[in-house]
């Protein structure tokens, strides 16, 4: 990209220099709409995760940490040990005897130089006391202030002891949206069914009798008390659809006609592989190519639903792409976990520019620790503003240079905006 060159065509037009510090303004400027995070409104207490510990014992640090551990560190061992003493071994490891180079040991120094701390010069006991000042209201204020994050979605799921009794005080937040996450009922029916029964639902084993209507039920209940924006559920890279199981009749009878009814995107997010090292616990889930077909039946199958889609496997990201250009009640969003790193980011975002134009959601945190959404964010808007950038030169060299408010339109509708409009719809 040459860019010392001036932009042909306009005498007016800015340098494609300017132009592109004019992109990363823009795109650094604009407030994100955080669409998928694992993080809870205050409200709901100790669930909602923040501090140096938390931070050092997110699972994906856990997993980098045990590459280096040595091998006399059992599994058992380290889960035994308290949370603090667990941050102790990932700073020793990640920190101390590595230069932090992945994206998450990154994400841990951009995020603690964002709160203005200096990393090397504070020990952990003594970071420890800075987060234990902060009060989780004003500190997720703080937090979403320094991503420049507009709105956080939860994850939010009625199979969750801890969390369920919340929902009877909970009154809503206007920094947090819901959305209704239901794994268990199509993951595993058998006992999800059993627990529905426990709950009063009228369900069989066999979905026989009112189990359909029932299940409806449930779902309108917990729609009615969470109003989530949509319903979501990860699926592993053997999911089929149609599919003669109960997933498969309980997706086509009473999910997708639930999202209908209520106007709610329904959110396969494919390619999950659960557990493959189950001692590594939440740390322990891989990823696998998911066949897309099952996402084509579905959007043809269904055309009155809405289909808000994230894939795990980078080798589903072009043809994801193309499916959104044929089905318009697919909206593609986020570098979801494993292709939430600088490389692929830049990848699927060039790649979703080019075929889609400004129509998708292009990034979500995936947040699990309060304070991981500044990093996840500026990490992101570096990357995504870098690629824009490049395509915003591009455009002008072509002979069409955006304007000031049309880049901050297009930002705002990646930011968001298209999601917005597409569960509008
Ligand atoms: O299913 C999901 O929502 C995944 O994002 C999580 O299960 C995963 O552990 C995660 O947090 C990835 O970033
Ligand atoms: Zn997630």
């Amino acid at each position: 990209m040459n860019t010392s060159a001036s932009v042909p065509l306009l005498a007016d037009a800015p340098s494609l220099a300017d132009l592109r510090a004019l992109v990363s303004d823009v795109v650094r400027s604009t407030p994100a709409r955080d669409i998928h995070t694992h993080l809870y409104a205050p409200h709901f207490q100790d669930l909602l995760l923040y501090g140096i510990d938390e931070l050092l014992v997110f699972h994906y640090l856990v997993a980098e940490s045990f590459r280096g551990f040595q091998r006399d560190l059992s599994y058992e061992a380290f889960w035994s040990l308290s949370k603090a003493a667990q941050a102790e071994l990932i700073w020793e490891q990640l920190f101390i005897r590595n230069s932090p180079l992945s994206e998450a040991a990154r994400g841990v120094i951009t995020t603690l130089n964002q709160l203005s701390i200096e990393p090397r010069a504070h020990d952990l006991p003594a970071l420890r006391q800075w987060f234990a000042r902060w009060n989780a209201d004003e500190y997720t204020d703080h937090c979403m202030k320094l991503a420049n994050v507009s709105r956080l979605c939860m994850t939010n799921s009625p199979f969750d002891d801890e969390e369920r009794p919340a929902w009877d005080t909970y009154r809503g937040d206007s920094r947090f949206d819901a959305a209704l996450r239901i794994d268990p009922l199509l993951m595993d029916w058998d006992a999800a069914g059993q627990q529905l029964s426990r709950w009063g639902y009228q369900v069989e084993p066999d979905l026989s009798g009112q189990t359909i209507a029932e299940v409806r039920r449930f779902l309108s209940e917990w729609t009615h008390r969470m109003n989530p924006l949509f319903v979501m559920v990860s699926l592993p890279p053997t999911f089929a659809f149609p599919e003669h199981s109960a997933r498969g009749r309980l997706i086509a009878e009473a999910v997708l006609p639930h999202c209908a009814e209520f106007g709610l995107p329904f959110s396969p997010m494919l390619g999950v592989k659960k557990l493959v090292n189950p001692a590594l616990r939440l740390a322990g889930d891989s990823v696998g190519r998911s066949d897309l077909d099952a996402l084509i039946n579905l959007c043809v199958q269904f055309p009155e639903n809405k289909f808000l889609v994230t894939a795990l496997a980078r080798e589903n990201q072009h043809e994801l792409c193309v499916l959104a250009r044929k089905f318009r009640n697919l909206h593609p969003f986020g570098c979801w976990w494993f292709t939430n790193i600088p490389s692929i980011i830049d990848e699927m975002t060039r790649m979703r520019l080019d075929l889609l134009g400004p129509t998708f959601t292009a990034q979500h945190s995936d947040a699990r620790v309060l304070e991981q959404i500044i990093y996840k964010w500026t990490h992101s808007r570096e990357v995504i503003g870098g690629v824009l950038a490049d395509r915003y030169c591009d455009l002008a060299l072509a002979g069409w240079t955006a304007s000031r408010p049309e880049i901050e339109r297009d930002v705002r509708a990646l930011f968001g905006g298209e999601f917005e409009r597409f569960c509008a719809a």
